[in-house]
């Protein structure tokens, strides 16, 4: 392994030190009745990524290399939940109310699993996270420190929110990101590409972009 082809320049990828985070693939976000879909948007959009997320997932696992899986959600009691967050805009469920995949968005409930295509295997570490950005109240900085992880590669949803909010907490935190383009996805398709082009605007500001089938070939 070294470099990765990616935008706007080739990643330099070391082994020792590099780490897939699979983030929020939950029924929640990619099912019918689930909080994506109370807020009107068309979950459709998130299935079609699945089979380039999980050939990522099987490549890291190929090569030895750990994966990490972040689920948004609350606890049951919702001492996690901020009212700003639960009571913003007017969706048809809020979190925390009752759907027909059980509570939206909470610890623990069916439609708060990760889709079983892509579920964790024994070994994998799962990170509950209450907020959109994976560093933010939650144990993700601890767990890449006794890993010896700072390169990350990000696949998930979506791409503007929770993606790029990891991202962006990640830059900051000192790790060199790269986003696979194939692997993520928004509800809207102008954020998804406006979100690649600003992260990997300014000489990788944020970090890089690459096609799954480049970061396959660099970790092989
Ligand atoms: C959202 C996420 N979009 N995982 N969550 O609310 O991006």
């Amino acid at each position: 392994m070294g470099q990765i082809k990616a935008e706007p320049f080739a990643f330099p990828a070391k082994p020792e030190a590099l780490a897939l985070i699979v983030i929020d693939m939950q029924r929640d976000f990619a099912e019918p009745g689930g909080f994506g879909a109370s807020l009107g948007n068309d979950v459709g959009r998130i299935t079609k990524i699945v089979p380039d997320v999980k050939r990522l997932i099987q490549g890291f696992r190929d090569a030895g290399l750990p994966v990490i899986h972040t689920m948004e959600c609350h606890k049951p009691d919702l001492s996690d939940l901020p009212p700003a967050k639960r009571d913003r805009g007017n969706p048809t469920l809020r979190i925390g109310d009752v759907g027909p995949m059980g509570r939206v968005l909470i610890s623990g409930e069916p439609g708060t699993a990760i889709i079983s295509e892509l579920a964790p295997i024994d070994g994998e570490v799962v990170i509950e996270k209450p907020g959109k950005g994976a560093f933010y109240a939650t144990e993700l900085g601890e767990v890449l420190k006794a890993k010896g992880i700072n390169q990350l590669v990000f696949a998930g949803v979506t791409t503007e929110v929770c993606v790029q909010t990891t991202m962006r907490e990640a830059n900051d935190r000192g790790y060199e990101c790269l986003l696979a383009e194939e692997a993520t996805e928004s509800y809207f398709p102008e954020f998804k590409a406006a979100a690649i082009a600003m992260i990997r605007a300014q000489g990788a500001i944020v970090g890089w972009t690459a096609h799954v089938d480049d970061i396959l070939e660099g970790i092989a």
